[in-house]
């Protein structure tokens, strides 16, 4: 164990250069296992996202009196463990302890144990371009700025950042083309995007490989508030309207079953 906030600290101060579990500890001293990427441009693991279960937007229904839904993207409440990331959400210290100026992502099929998650990614990429200086370090803080949660404005007109990507597996189209054709008619590849608003008036959390051209970012970009309108309830979850033709068919707005049935592993560094 390494006295160290981040993964970045454990491979500068203490020379770790492989990828896997690491102790981290937060500035008020809480003791953390965490996933280390230290290959991309280090990092570390915040969370993994699974395919039911909706901490990421509400558990207590689609309710417009419930705008935040559980406010967990802007919240300092943790869950889930590392082993189990890639088949139970997951959310560490991490999240908002760390000072980043970059995240990288990786996109998991359920279920792969934690030393083949590099290997068996469908998808990685990273940002360079230091954005989190502008949202003070870390999506904790971006959140705060952008929050997510219903009536907060208008699609388009109000959507938080979309940040450029350099990819590590895949590219531009491949990222894209996990969506449906419909989807793909209002994206574009190369960014992962911030606080998405829809045509409701619902706010989604990231838009993973792209940045929306329209409003219909349900499809396409995954967590959000507590409520959205549009055929309600089919719209609320973690995964909102990623199976609005069908669970995995990848028609209409459908997203890919491959997508729908991988983790998100967000990584700052
Ligand atoms: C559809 O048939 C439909 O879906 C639209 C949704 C997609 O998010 O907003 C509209 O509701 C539309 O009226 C219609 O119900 O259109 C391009 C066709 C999709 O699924
Ligand atoms: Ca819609």
């Amino acid at each position: 164990q390494f006295n160290a906030r981040s993964c970045k600290e454990v491979k500068d101060k203490y020379g770790q250069t492989e990828n896997g579990l690491y102790y981290l500890t937060t500035a008020s001293g809480v003791v953390y296992k965490t996933f280390c990427d230290m290959t991309t441009a280090g990092g570390n693991n915040i969370y993994g996202k699974c395919t039911v279960g909706d901490r990421w937007t509400s558990q207590q229904g689609n309710n417009a009196n419930w705008p935040q839904g559980e406010g967990n993207w802007a919240n300092r409440k943790t869950f889930g463990t590392v082993k189990a990331a890639t088949d139970d959400d997951f959310k560490n210290p991490g999240y908002y302890d760390i000072e980043a100026e970059d995240m990288s992502v990786w996109h998991v099929p359920n279920n792969t144990p934690v030393n083949h998650w590099n290997l068996a990614a469908i998808m990685r990429y990273h940002t360079d371009r230091r954005f989190l200086h502008l949202y003070r370090g870390n999506l904790y803080q971006l959140f705060h700025s952008y929050p997510v949660e219903y009536n907060v404005g208008a699609h388009l007109s109000n959507n938080g950042p979309s940040i450029p990507i350099v990819d590590d597996l895949g590219d531009k189209e491949s990222t894209k083309n996990v969506y449906g054709p419909y989807s793909g008619g209002e994206i574009e590849g190369g960014f992962i995007s911030f606080r998405d608003i829809n045509h409701e008036r619902s706010a989604t959390a990231i838009c993973f490989g792209v940045k929306p051209k329209s409003g219909n970012v349900e499809h396409y970009c995954i967590g959000g508030c507590g409520f959205f309108h549009e055929a309600n309830p089919l719209q609320c979850g973690d995964f909102t309207g990623f199976a609005w033709n069908g669970y995995g068919t990848h028609i209409g707005f459908s997203a890919s079953k491959q997508t729908l049935e991988s983790a998100v592993f967000l990584f700052y560094c």
